[in-house]
């Protein structure tokens, strides 16, 4: 009798709160497979973090766990080094046979103990994610938080990535923001799981890498003397001079940092198009030597683009070279994108180029100019990268597609055997309006509701296995024209970027938009600590305008 009143009261407790439990295990990117345990792990009041590993990744990584954990616990949590399963402790079993991959990881949570298990410190990263996540959300917190019961839901977790490639781009062409909120940009990134941070870093608004042998770049390039105002259709203009660029010591210090939570950074310097900053700086490599070039002022498409001669190839070698000595990572993004041939038809050298090397139109002579490039950065054992404009006129050996005007693009380099990036602009551009455009501040136009971000799938049906295999992955682009200050980057980016996060990590057979959305509200908890003005944070509802809005 008393056990069928029980079920009945749980049935009716199920029944008034039907998402209860689920919260339990809110974790984002869902992993592959959860199995939830009963009981709880409780934290003891001097919990050790045992690791067995001399790796200095993984070391720091357990000294940063167990500062987070003492910091807002209060608990005196220490490192101990060494190969032994610590009762009421976190434990980090380094095994080259979890068969989960280099990014994969094992998370065991029993009442006795946590043991993480993976093969490298990329996996252990992931598997302290997840951790965090299953902990209070106060764990995000930035001090001692008071009576809250710490503790940790049994469960057994077995985590991979569905793909290799998971970013997240920024523009930093159209609007600048300070390093400190760089650094926030890749922590949020890594929180999500995802491994690349796409780093925007020069357009024809403004240059913002700083280049020693150039230095014009960003003395002339990466200043504009003013900045529209609101829509692109009122060509309103607010008259004060905008710029900004990043130092190469600042340089290094943001790619390290991000070295350290597992994320590559890949910078893009644009070419042949989106070049009037540079031209601003260094007019002899453009198309008209006599022109005067300004700093882009407004936003849209410019005519101005480099001129392929030999001097121009010298210029952007040499910038390579720069950016290669300053970006350890694989890839190197050469842009590509909208590049206008109408100056290219004009110029006498560019036709006498054509003849000259038997191209039949301005798209070979784009492909003749990427091909230059892609030779230089092959030669220098990188990976180039470039929109999917650099199809046109034939694609270049080495390069990797990155597909944003649909889909079309990166089925196109993958049934070429390219390896494609995924990122159309109806589900990838955090530009669009993420609802209705009356509610909500300025945006570049379109619509990309949460729901329809999350709903992506990267692999076309239509791909053979063997091509399937190079979509390497999605990314989020964050292009800027509409986005003036930091929390209006926050704003448009979450909690859409983290429904791509999901697209990238999460197989497609795990995905369920009700099911995130339930993980998602907890999630804000977390956000909220870590003081991230998403779409719907508290606060943030109810939007005018003007920004900023009173938080
Ligand atoms: C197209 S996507 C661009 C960007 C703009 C963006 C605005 C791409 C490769 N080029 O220059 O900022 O649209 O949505």
């Amino acid at each position: 009798m008393k056990q069928r009143l029980l079920s009945l009261l749980f049935l009716l407790f199920w029944t008034v709160f039907p998402g209860f439990g689920q919260n339990t295990y809110s974790i984002l990117p869902k992993p592959l497979r959860l199995d939830p345990g009963a009981g709880e792990f409780i934290f003891p009041s001097d919990p050790l973090i045992a690791v067995a590993s001399t790796d200095p990744a993984l070391r720091r990584l357990a000294e940063e766990l167990a500062n987070q954990i003492g910091k807002v616990t209060g608990k005196d949590t220490k490192v101990f080094a060494g190969n032994f399963r610590v009762k009421d402790g976190i434990n980090f079993v380094t095994s080259k046979e979890t068969k989960l991959g280099a990014e994969g990881y094992c998370l065991e949570v029993t009442p006795k103990r946590i043991i993480i298990t993976a093969e490298q410190s990329k996996g252990f990263f992931y598997g302290v994610q997840t951790l965090l996540q299953l902990m209070p959300t106060q764990i995000y917190g930035s001090e001692r938080a008071e009576n809250i019961k710490w503790r940790i839901p049994c469960c057994y977790i077995e985590d991979r990535p569905r793909y290799a490639y998971r970013g997240l781009m920024l523009d930093v062409g159209r609007h600048f923001y300070p390093v400190a909120f760089i650094k926030k940009f890749i922590d949020l990134i890594a929180m999500h799981k995802m491994n690349t941070f796409h780093w925007h870093l020069t357009d024809d608004q403004g240059w913002r890498i700083e280049i020693k042998k150039y230095p014009k770049l960003t003395e002339i390039g990466s200043q504009r003397s003013q900045t529209m105002l609101g829509h692109y259709n009122d060509q309103k203009y607010d008259g004060k001079p905008y710029g900004g660029f990043y130092t190469q010591e600042e340089i290094r210090q943001v790619v390290k940092y991000a070295q350290e939570r597992f994320v590559t950074v890949v910078p893009e310097i644009e070419m042949p198009g989106h070049a009037l900053a540079a031209l601003a700086a260094y007019p002899q490599y453009g198309n008209n030597p006599d022109k005067i070039y300004k700093v882009g002022t407004k936003w849209g498409v410019y005519e101005d683009v480099y001129a392929p001669k030999d001097e121009t190839f010298r210029f952007l070698e040499d910038i390579l070279t720069e950016v290669m000595d300053l970006f350890p990572g694989q890839y190197i993004h050469i842009g590509g994108d909208e590049c206008p041939k109408n100056q290219w038809q004009e110029s006498r050298f560019c036709q006498d180029l054509m003849k000259k090397e038997g191209l039949k139109d301005e798209h070979e002579l784009q492909s003749y100019f990427i091909r230059r490039i892609d030779r230089f950065v092959t030669s220098k054992g990188r990976k180039m990268i470039g929109w999917d404009e650099i199809l046109e006129g034939g694609i270049s050996p080495n390069a990797t597609i990155m597909s944003w005007r649909g889909t079309e693009g990166g089925m196109l380099a993958a049934q070429q055997h390219h390896d494609a990036i995924m990122s159309p602009g109806n589900f990838c551009y955090l530009d669009h309006y993420q609802a209705d455009a009356k509610t909500q501040p300025l945006a570049i136009g379109g619509l990309t509701p949460l729901e329809e971000s999350y709903a992506y799938d990267p692999t076309p049906a239509n791909l053979a296995t063997e091509e399937a295999k190079h979509i390497i992955g999605v990314q989020g682009n964050v292009w800027t024209e509409y986005m003036p200050s930091s929390e209006y980057v926050e704003y448009m980016t979450f909690p859409r970027a983290i429904a791509l996060a999901e697209v990238g990590w999460t197989s497609a057979e795990r995905k369920n938009i009700t099911d995130f959305k339930q993980r998602l509200e907890v999630h804000k908890q977390r956000l909220d600590y870590l003081k991230v003005n998403y779409f719907g944070a508290p606060g943030n509802g109810k939007f005018t305008y003007r920004w900023p809005l009173k938080k």
